[in-house]
């Protein structure tokens, strides 16, 4: 009796909570230098759009009936790959299915999934011994869209949002020897989710990113970050927290080329404060992006890390980097390579892109629309490129549901937790041409004052949109969202000679600017089909994309406050937004690079441009 009110309490209380798709145990820093074991290669998958293994034909969820009979978590039918005898019925075989490739994306894996939106269930197998004093966690850098993990036929956890990375504790679900994991995959595009049901890129579905086991000490540095707050007084300040067992520690922190080598004792909470003060420390920034090996050492783990120290502000119109004024010359770049088609999620993919940004003399990359996998950051963080990370709050959100904005603010502080100690990222984009209105304003507030409390080492954004107000028969451009009071830079989006307007007409703009704030573009550009060329007037065609860029380029300093801009975009990507037979194909086309990689005539008009900038800095 007790147990079954117990149960439906908790029923209650998970029908009441926004979270309860939320669980997970405590992101953990670092894993890429912890100890790990990779779970990417081939898992067995089977399609099942009518989640027949994960509702009976009831619509009653089985971990829920699990639960129901006191087994909390234990799983899925999915979950259960062996027949017990002989005679039972079992109507799926994960041994006999096809593979997909993890990491990877199904939409490009298997021509009858490319415009599949649902439930996949992917399983594999895995030998594992456990060892003493060890906890083990099962990472996954990110998995698009929710997902519902189980090892071993119980449910270790699940987890919402597409690009972020989430953890669970499975030290007590593996066993000695074999093992295997069932992980429930849906892509369903939702009117409550983050982003909504309407987007201009591919909807891929699948895990997206790394599969790994971590293995840590039973006390473990959970979390830690290093950062500077005055490059005039260089303080390296910090903190470092343990988790586990014994959380009061001793850690030493140790940056042998700054000669530090600190103890520091964490508290009962495992937290400990730290001031560290080099006596010459180098900064990073674009043009010496200089990194130091920052070490922790404790009684049972080494855990080391490459990070660059320096600050960022605002001050009036300028953005500071070290104090100094500095030009944003941006790109954006959406998450896939546009020679194999495919969600990016290796460090080869990071240098293809980056690599074309370098080639393209930019000194920023605005990461749209969500954040990409720590592999470009920590490139980025190497090669001196500052990065824009945004939260795929995009176009329309279910402004008024909180179980949406929590649900937004969840990825916010996973995106956060895992780049907080990489000097590149300098700006959080909380969302991307959102409509003006109470409620919208309200939600993105919240959003923005959480991140400023969770990170006040980085700068705030989001990108905008700009409207037209007619004076005197003269059209003038107003740069005035009132989001705008909130942010630490005014960004804005603008289509001027493609979504309307005539390009020609751009270098006599007027604008009016309502905040005495940097102010930054964060897209323009048009679509052009690599290798239609024609006159400069011929939309599609490589020299009026060419021309856009001219034109603009030569009006843009009239922009007040100006600080810096990234056209739309690095390399066309896949979108169903574009249907154009023989133009788009699927594809926006409004990339410096085509499919295939092929440079468009703009990339060079771009590339001369921040050439020139370049010089001029010097
Ligand atoms: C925008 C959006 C971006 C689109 C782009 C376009 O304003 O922010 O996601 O892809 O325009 O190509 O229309």
């Amino acid at each position: 009796m007790k147990n079954k009110l117990t149960f439906k309490l908790l029923i209650l209380i998970s029908l009441l909570s926004p979270m309860t798709l939320l669980s997970q145990t405590s992101l953990i820093q670092n894993v890429y230098n912890r100890s790990t074991t990779s779970l990417n290669g081939d898992w067995h998958y089977i399609i099942d759009p009518y989640e027949n293994g994960f509702y009976s034909y009831r619509g009653h969820s089985f971990d829920e009936e699990a639960e129901l009979k006191g087994e909390p978590g234990t799983g899925a039918y999915f979950t259960n790959t062996i027949a017990k005898n002989k005679t039972e019925r079992i109507e799926y075989n994960f041994s006999m299915q096809p593979t997909l490739e993890v990491p990877g994306s199904w939409t490009t894996q298997v021509e009858e999934l490319k415009w599949y939106e649902g439930t996949v269930w992917y399983q594999r197998n895995f030998d594992y011994t456990p060892k003493d004093n060890s906890r083990v966690f099962l990472y996954f850098a990110a998995v698009n869209y929710e997902s519902h993990v189980y090892v071993n036929g119980k449910k270790a956890g699940s987890h919402i949002g597409g690009f972020t990375p989430f953890n669970f504790d499975v030290t007590d679900l593996l066993v000695q020897g074999e093992n295997f994991i069932v992980v429930k995959v849906d892509n369903t595009r939702k009117k409550e989710a983050v982003p909504t049901v309407n987007t201009d890129w591919w909807n891929h579905g699948g895990i997206t990113r790394d599969v790994m086991l971590v293995e840590l000490p039973e006390n473990y540095l959970q979390d830690y970050k290093f950062e500077l707050e005055d490059e005039n007084s260089p303080t390296i300040k910090g903190f470092v927290k343990f988790a586990g067992r014994d959380k009061e520690q001793e850690v030493t922190v140790k940056i042998a080329e700054l000669e530090i080598e600190n103890i520091i004792r964490t508290n009962k909470d495992g937290i400990a404060h730290f001031n560290l003060t080099p006596k010459n420390l180098e900064l990073w920034e674009p043009g010496n992006p200089h990194l130091y090996t920052v070490e922790l050492i404790t009684s049972d783990e080494k855990v080391s890390d490459r990070i660059g120290f320096r600050t960022i502000q605002v001050n009036d119109s300028d953005i500071l980097l070290n104090g100094k004024k500095v030009f944003l010359r941006g790109i954006c770049m959406h998450e896939e390579n546009p020679i194999t088609g495919k969600r990016n999620f290796t460090h080869e993919d990071a240098e293809l892109m980056l690599g074309w940004a370098k080639d393209l003399n930019a000194n920023f990359v605005r990461l749209a629309h969500y954040p990409h996998n720590e592999y470009v950051h920590r490139l980025a963080d190497e090669l001196g490129i500052l990065i824009w990370e945004e939260l795929p709050v995009y176009w329309t959100i279910d402004w008024t549901n909180r179980s949406t904005f929590e649900n937004a603010k969840n990825q916010l502080l996973e995106a956060i937790f895992r780049n907080k100690n990489r000097a590149s990222v300098i700006i959080w984009s909380i969302a991307n041409e959102t409509p003006v209105n109470e409620n919208r304003n309200n939600f993105l507030k919240e959003l923005i004052s959480i991140t400023r409390t969770t990170d006040s080492t980085r700068l705030i954004s989001a990108a905008m949109e700009v409207h037209s107000e007619f004076v005197e028969n003269n059209s003038v451009k107003v740069i005035g969202d009132p989001l705008g009071e909130f942010v630490d830079i005014i960004s804005f989006n603008q289509y001027h000679g493609w979504y309307g307007g005539n390009i020609d007409d751009f270098p006599n703009i007027n604008w009016r600017l309502d905040y005495n704030k940097p102010v930054f573009v964060s897209e323009w550009g048009a679509g052009a089909k690599y290798g239609f060329h024609a006159d400069k007037q011929t939309i599609w065609s490589e020299e009026y994309q060419a021309h856009l860029y001219t034109k603009t380029l030569e009006g843009i300093d009239r922009i007040p406050n100006l600080a810096g801009f990234s056209p739309w975009i690095l390399s066309d990507f896949k979108s169903p937004r574009r249907p154009l037979t023989n133009i788009q194909d699927m594809w926006n086309r409004k990339g410096l690079i085509a499919e295939g990689g092929h440079k468009k005539k703009a990339f060079f008009v771009l590339q001369h441009y921040y050439e020139n900038k370049l010089n001029e800095e010097d």
